[in-house]
This record gives C-alpha cells, structure tokens and sequence, in this order.
C-alpha cells in the first residue's frame, strides 16, 4: 500500500528534472511519501492554480519548487496556498542561475518563499530541509537525520585522514 505524498515536487519544465531529480533522491533515500509534477506558471497557469490550491487538501506538508529563468513558480504558488514553498532556482543557460535565483529570491514582503542555492546543491538541500520541517513531528524521521549528519561528517573525516596521509609520505620524500 503506498501512502499519500506529503511532499510535492513540482518544476516548470521537463529540463529542470536533472536539477530536481537530486530533491527526489533525498526524498526517496529517506522514505518519504512525495509526489512530483511539471506545471509551469506561463505554459499551465490553470493546471498552476489548480495544483496550488488541492495540496493542503491532498495532505502536501512542503512543497520544493524548481524553476528557471524568469522562474515565478515558487512565488506564484507561494501567492495561492499557505503549504511552505522551499524554491530551487534551475541553472539557467543565459544566466548561469543567476537570473533564477534573483527571480525567486527576491519575492516582495507577505508572501514568504524559502530560497535555496542555483542547481544541485539547492535541490539537496531544499529536500532537506523539507525533511527537517517534517521531522520536528516525527521522532524516527529526526533519528534518521541525526545518522545521516554523522556520516556525512565521517565521510569528512576519513578525507581529511586521506589528505594527511598523502601529505606526510609527500614531506617524507622530501626530506635529505
Ligand atoms: C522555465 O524556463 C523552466 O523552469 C525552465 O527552467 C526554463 C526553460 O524551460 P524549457 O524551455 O526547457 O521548457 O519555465
């Protein structure tokens, strides 16, 4: 039996799925229930209204919006729902982001949208911390959390001993 998303992925176009697919994996990897869907505000606007407005009904506790460019998803579905919209500016071809980003970030006062960094690092993150919200109500989901930081920082840790091991045969082979 599969349980109903609590999370909504949605992105303006088929091409910001190779930025978005890195939220989806975190969300996959953590066994969250989610959904994922490509609504543009300027091709879909009414599948857009529609959407924003059946999530809170639906059960959607966070929604991760990725857009490009122009990039007004985040903030238009910010505008009709009050579910929290974590945004990932999409790495733009004529802008490198930086068009996204500016887009999204800055949303004028009242309408809240959660902005993350341009590509990859903001997906990962913006899925995240969509599970963090959803863990301060779910001891086992903030225990996973709690295990995947210790390894990320062991993984750290371990580079950090590479690197000095390396570097002490170096300066070794540098002595007289
Ligand atoms: C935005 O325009 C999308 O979010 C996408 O990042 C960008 C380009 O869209 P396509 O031309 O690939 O459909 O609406």
């Amino acid at each position: 039996m599969h349980n109903s998303p609590i999370v909504s992925i949605i992105m303006g176009s088929q091409s910001d799925y190779e930025t978005l697919k890195y939220s989806e994996n975190i969300c996959a990897e953590f066994d969250i229930p989610y959904e994922i869907q490509i609504i543009s505000a300027h091709r879909t606007p009414k599948l857009m209204f529609d959407y924003a407005e059946s999530v809170k009904t639906k059960g959607i506790k966070v929604i991760i919006a990725g857009a490009g460019g122009a990039a007004h998803l985040p903030g238009m579905v910010s505008g009709l729902t009050l579910v929290p919209v974590l945004a990932v500016p999409v790495q733009s071809k004529a802008l490198n982001g930086l068009d996204s980003l500016l887009s999204i970030v800055q949303m004028p006062g009242g309408i809240p949208t959660a902005t993350f960094a341009i590509g990859q690092a903001g997906a990962v993150n913006a899925a995240l911390f969509a599970i963090q919200i959803l863990a301060m109500e779910n001891d086992a989901l903030f225990k996973k959390l709690e295990h995947w930081r210790t390894m990320k920082s062991m993984n750290a840790l371990e580079g950090n001993q590479i690197v000095q091991e390396k570097t002490r045969k170096n300066q070794g082979k540098q002595e007289p």
